[in-house]
């Protein structure tokens, strides 16, 4: 592999399992609060992460199971608000401490500061829940460890469009190859292959058994994954 210079990190299924006990939680107390009868299981919640963003997710859902809604013409500012609640629930959720990080990663982090190598995240969660997550696994200090957060909405795509990997390289300054992304999702490997990235694989518990074909390797996390061994992928 060409000299790393930068590692991009993926958030969700990546740093954490946040997904099943996080965000999902976080939907449906939101659409409790609005009062709207719609709960997501964790299986549904499963078929649903094939749309990525919340909003998007909602808006998907709607169409097909509450039309009625889809159709008014304040859906929109409608999905908007039940998002910013939505988004205000998991934020308090992780500040509780409920979402951990995976097996290796914050000494991979460690190490990457240790050695030089610049630190970068490339995500289409919203950036709130960016930092709520860093701060409360990391501290108060570790989203300046982060170079780059390219979260949520800056780009008008999101994965499995390659528009948020360009954004944060763009700002990095750096060309793909000298770059190595850290992915748990075929949406988010779709992400960063079409960005020109190396990526590697940390399946999670929702992505367990997708198409991660052009994945530098795929391991079950990165608990024992030393950096030597990420940079001689
Ligand atoms: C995962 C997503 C996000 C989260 C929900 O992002 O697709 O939409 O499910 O967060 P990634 P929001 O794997 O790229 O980190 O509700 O803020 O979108
Ligand atoms: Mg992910």
């Amino acid at each position: 592999m060409d000299t790393l210079k930068a590692l991009i990190f993926d958030v969700d299924g990546t740093l954490a399992d946040t997904e099943r006990d996080g965000h999902r939680p976080a939907f449906n107390h939101a659409f409790a609060a609005f009062g709207l009868d719609w709960h997501w299981d964790e299986r549904l919640y499963g078929e649903l992460l094939a749309i990525t963003g919340g909003k998007e997710r909602i808006r998907h859902y709607a169409a097909s199971h509450a039309p009625e809604i889809a159709a008014r013409d304040d859906f929109e500012a409608r999905i908007k608000a039940l998002h910013a609640a939505k988004t205000a629930h998991y934020v308090r959720l992780v500040e509780q401490g409920g979402l951990p990080l995976r097996p290796g990663i914050s000494r991979l982090i460690a190490e990457a500061r240790q050695a030089g190598i610049r630190l970068a995240i490339a995500t289409t969660t919203s950036p709130e829940n960016v930092i709520a997550l860093l701060q409360a696994s990391l501290g108060d200090e570790s989203p300046s460890w982060f170079e780059v957060i390219g979260a949520g909405d800056v780009v008008p795509a999101k994965k499995p469009a390659p528009d948020i990997y360009t954004w944060v390289l763009d700002r990095l300054g750096l060309p793909a190859h000298a770059c190595l992304a850290i992915e748990d999702s075929e949406n988010g490997l779709k992400s960063a292959l079409a960005a020109g990235l190396r990526c590697l694989i940390t399946a999670s518990e929702y992505t367990a058994g997708q198409d991660f074909r052009g994945a530098v390797t795929v391991v079950e996390h990165l608990g024992d994954t030393s950096l030597d061994r990420l940079l001689a992928q």
